[in-house]
């Protein structure tokens, strides 16, 4: 590769990085003297040495190089900092370009803020050490590896003039997200998306080890080709020489993007199958230069440079030992900072003549700051996708198919704004939400065959076999102000807990800083639950989600739990108006009974909580003094039927004793108010759930969630939870009730219990409740199915009288009508 730089601009490169190296290393060392005015003395060093030299100058090295390109080329092009470690590098260079004084004033860009700069990293007080939301120009929290690619992807979609730079650490690229995310490429649409720019930090090492991918001589070249990609690699030493390989391979890459993009998008654009082109070779390139380069060579001995020693910070004893001052005083002044900032300490303009201006600059692009680029979403009114009630349970819906019209409505109005996509591993349509591929297709740039149906290039439907990528792209694309909704089974959903923690905490930080506005939420649908595993079982069937979301910052996180089709719209809804949240909405796709018509629902919703007054005895429907003498309450659909289904069973049964049901749609309402935004009042929770009355609580999930949100509630020791217990087979939908003790006669016989006085009197039905378990038993082993009495059971007319108790013939519980 020959070198495309003229000689000053080698130069202004060089001192550029030079700045850059220095100002990571100060950052790194320096609490005082931070233009090395006078000889270093053991008091001008940080007492605590924290953060990442190995990665920086590399990151430095990049971050020149994008900068040339892009004020060369005008160039719309934000970067990615897979090895998020490298904060020093990147604060170095937004301070540099004058964006980091912008976004804060009081960091300005002179000796006063370089200053500043270098005492507040990794301090008490000051920044992170690594990449994060308060890192001007990321879009990515950089502490947890293996997610730069898929940001930088769905930060690339549906931006079609821009190029996100993406830098991979190559002990980053053996993390299994990164590992599936080079295939993004095939669901990149050249002709309306941007492009992703891969850059490999082949730096050879990580913490302790070096990296596979710097180990495997010629087999690195056949995997990125196998990838898709075209590298052109970098490789040196010498800085001199490497920053021509590296100005002609941005340059030549650069070149590539532009032109994959002119093939896809002149004349009719080549869209339609066959005339399309063939799917292209995206460039890439492998940097393969040494870690911690231009650091100390050796220390104590050792080889650091190029070796994966100098990973955090080579020189570990500063203060105390006088070698490593000197060898500190030499690797700084090795800089020659008298040559690089003014008397006032500024930079001098001969390293800034290659760095871009505006928001042209990395770290002022506004994409990386998505809120600023933020379109509220034409939204349909939820009405026009209701199902019409006429009494409750009277009729039954699908309730995720409900949802997929709603959403495929949403799509179809916001097709020509391009800024609404749905991401989910292969189960669009296994989730019942089909109804939005037929107004998209599914994004599909790989080989196309005559059976397929609905692949589109410019589909907007997302799926992909890794939840990773799905969560990483959805991640990148509302960081970058759009609008998305991801749907995955419940149990797997699991794969992506780490990503949300990650997710969550950038969430919590940027909502705290006046610049980062705010952008559309994160939100997911988790349907084939687990009291719905027909085909699967056991291994499907994990409701634990819910409970990690809840660990996390309650100002971020909203889980919902909508009993129905028509609550499951308004709560959607909902999601897509918000901002800045995680919202998690459960809600199952097998046909289940509609209870409330959409004006309730959207009231019920709203309240997030509340009495069903029409499936009470208690008063309250009547407008009497209500006086419950036990309280069903249910979060989630199924355990919503089991509730009301009791119900029916007590109020037939038992006429005289009060039961009041209470529907929880909004699970964090059950919080105090102190602990979440949504918690309820004490006098509110006392009110539904009167402290001295018990309380039996069917939940979706692990029953262990329920007490640790109401554990401050008076009425706490009067709360039984019913829900998961990790029971579980392929089985009856009913059985899997029975097997963790969650089904209508167990609750019954939860009531009767609990209900001060009431054993002696109910002994009969008990047993009947007893009884009905081991038939349902008895029932499914010779029919294969579950009995007719729970698979047509609705809800009863209450407006007549209850029907005579259960008897008993033969010694054996008789059905009785409506149980
Ligand atoms: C998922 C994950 N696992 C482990 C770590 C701990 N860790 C921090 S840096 C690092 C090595 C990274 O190596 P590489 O990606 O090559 O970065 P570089 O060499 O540029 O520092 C490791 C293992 C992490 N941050 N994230
Ligand atoms: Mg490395």
């Amino acid at each position: 590769m020959t070198s495309p730089l003229p000689p000053d601009h080698l130069a202004a490169l060089n001192a550029y990085w030079r700045a850059a190296n220095y100002l990571a290393a100060g950052q790194i060392y320096l609490l005082a003297n931070p233009l090395l005015t006078e000889p270093l003395r053991p008091d001008h060093i940080k007492p605590r040495l924290l953060g990442h030299w190995g990665t920086s100058p590399g990151i430095n090295f990049i971050w020149a190089h994008l900068n040339r390109a892009i004020t060369l080329r005008d160039l719309n092009m934000m970067i990615v900092v897979g090895p998020g470690h490298g904060g020093p590098a990147a604060l170095a260079n937004c301070w540099l370009d004058g964006s980091y004084s912008q976004i804060y004033p009081s960091v300005p860009r002179d000796a006063a803020g370089l200053a500043i700069l270098m005492r507040q990293f990794s301090f008490p007080g000051g920044v992170p050490s690594h990449v994060a939301a308060e890192t001007p120009g990321s879009i990515h929290e950089g502490g947890e590896l293996g997610y730069s690619l898929s940001h930088a992807f769905g930060a690339a979609f549906d931006n079609p003039d821009l190029i996100v730079a993406c830098v991979v650490g190559d002990g980053e690229a053996e993390t299994g997200p990164l590992a599936t995310s080079w295939h993004s490429n095939k669901f990149l649409d050249p002709a309306r998306d941007g492009a992703v720019l891969p850059i490999l930090h082949l730096n050879g090492y990580k913490i302790a080890n070096p990296a596979v991918l710097a180990r495997i001589g010629d087999e690195l070249d056949a995997l990125l080709r196998g990838y898709g990609y075209q590298p052109a690699y970098v490789t040196g030493d010498d800085p001199l020489v490497v920053h021509g390989q590296m100005a002609a391979a941005v340059d030549a890459a650069t070149e590539r993007i532009a032109a994959i993009w002119a093939e896809f998008r002149s004349g009719d654009g080549g869209q339609a199958r066959p005339l399309r082109p063939a799917r292209p070779a995206w460039p890439m390139i492998v940097l393969r230069t040494p870690k911690g380069w231009t650091g100390p060579a050796e220390v104590d001995g050792l080889p650091v440079e190029g070796t994966w020693r100098s990973h955090q910070v080579p020189l570990a004893n500063v203060r105390t030992n006088p070698e490593h001052l000197r060898q500190l005083t030499q690797w700084l002044e090795s800089y020659a900072p008298a040559e690089l900032f003014d008397a006032d300490g500024r930079p001098r303009r001969e390293l800034l003549t290659l760095v871009p201006s505006g928001d042209r600059r990395l770290g002022m692009n506004p994409h990386a700051n998505g809120g600023l680029l933020l379109r509220d979403l034409d939204l349909p009114n939820p009405r026009e996708h209701a199902v019409p009630v006429e009494a409750p349970g009277a009729v039954s819906t699908e309730p995720t198919r409900v949802l997929g019209e709603l959403l495929a409505d949403v799509m179809r109005r916001n097709l020509a704004t391009r800024n609404f996509r749905i991401v989910g591993p292969d189960e669009t349509d296994s989730n019942r939400l089909t109804a939005v591929i037929e107004v998209t297709g599914k994004a599909w740039e790989a080989d196309v065959l005559p059976v397929d149906v609905n692949l589109a290039p410019d589909g907007r439907v997302m799926e992909i076999l890794s939840e990773h990528t799905c969560q990483g792209w959805l991640e990148g694309y509302l960081l970058t102000g759009r609008h998305g909704f991801f749907s995955c089974y419940e149990a797997f959903i699991h794969l992506v807990d780490s990503m949300v923690n990650q997710y969550v905490k950038w969430l919590k930080v940027s909502r705290a800083l006046p610049w980062r506005r705010p952008i559309a939420s994160l939100n997911y649908l988790i349907t084939s639950h687990v009291w719905r595993q027909d085909h699967n079982g056991f291994s499907h069937q994990d409701p634990g989600f819910i409970d990690h979301v809840v660990n996390k910052k309650a100002q971020v996180i909203r889980v919902y739990l909508p009993p129905d089709a028509n609550c499951l719209l308004s709560v959607a809804d909902h999601c897509l108006r918000s901002r800045d949240y995680v919202n998690v909405i459960v809600a199952g796709k097998h046909p289940s009974p509609e209870w409330l018509d959409i004006d309730a629902a959207m009231l019920h919703c709203a309240r997030g909580v509340g009495i069903w007054d029409w499936a009470s005895n208690d008063g309250s429907a009547s407008g009497e003094q209500a006086e419950p003498d036990v309280v069903l309450a249910a979060a989630g659909d199924v355990p919503t039927i089991e509730v009301l289904a009791a119900a029916d069973i007590l109020r037939r049964h038992l006429p005289d004793l009060r039961v009041r049901v209470v529907n929880v749609v909004d699970l964090m309402r059950l919080q105090t108010a102190s602990e979440h935004p949504h918690g309820m009042a004490d006098a509110e929770y006392d009110a539904l759930f009167p402290p001295d009355r018990p309380v039996i609580f069917a939940y979706h999930g692990y029953p262990t969630l329920i007490h640790r949100l109401t554990y401050r509630r008076a009425g706490h020791d009067n709360l039984h939870v019913r829900g998961y217990l990790e029971e579980g087979t392929t089985t009856t939908p009913f059985e899997m009730l029975v097997l963790n003790n969650m089904d209508r006669f167990h609750l019954v016989m939860d009531v009767i219990d609990r209900v001060p006085g009431l054993g002696p009197r109910a002994a009969m039905l008990r047993q009947d409740m007893a009884d009905s378990r081991a038939r349902h038993r008895e029932w499914i082993v010779a029919h294969g199915e579950d009995m007719p009495e729970i698979t047509q059971w609705v809800w009863g007319d209450h407006r007549t009288e209850p029907t005579a108790r259960a008897r008993t013939e033969g010694g054996r519980a008789l059905h009785v009508p409506g149980l």
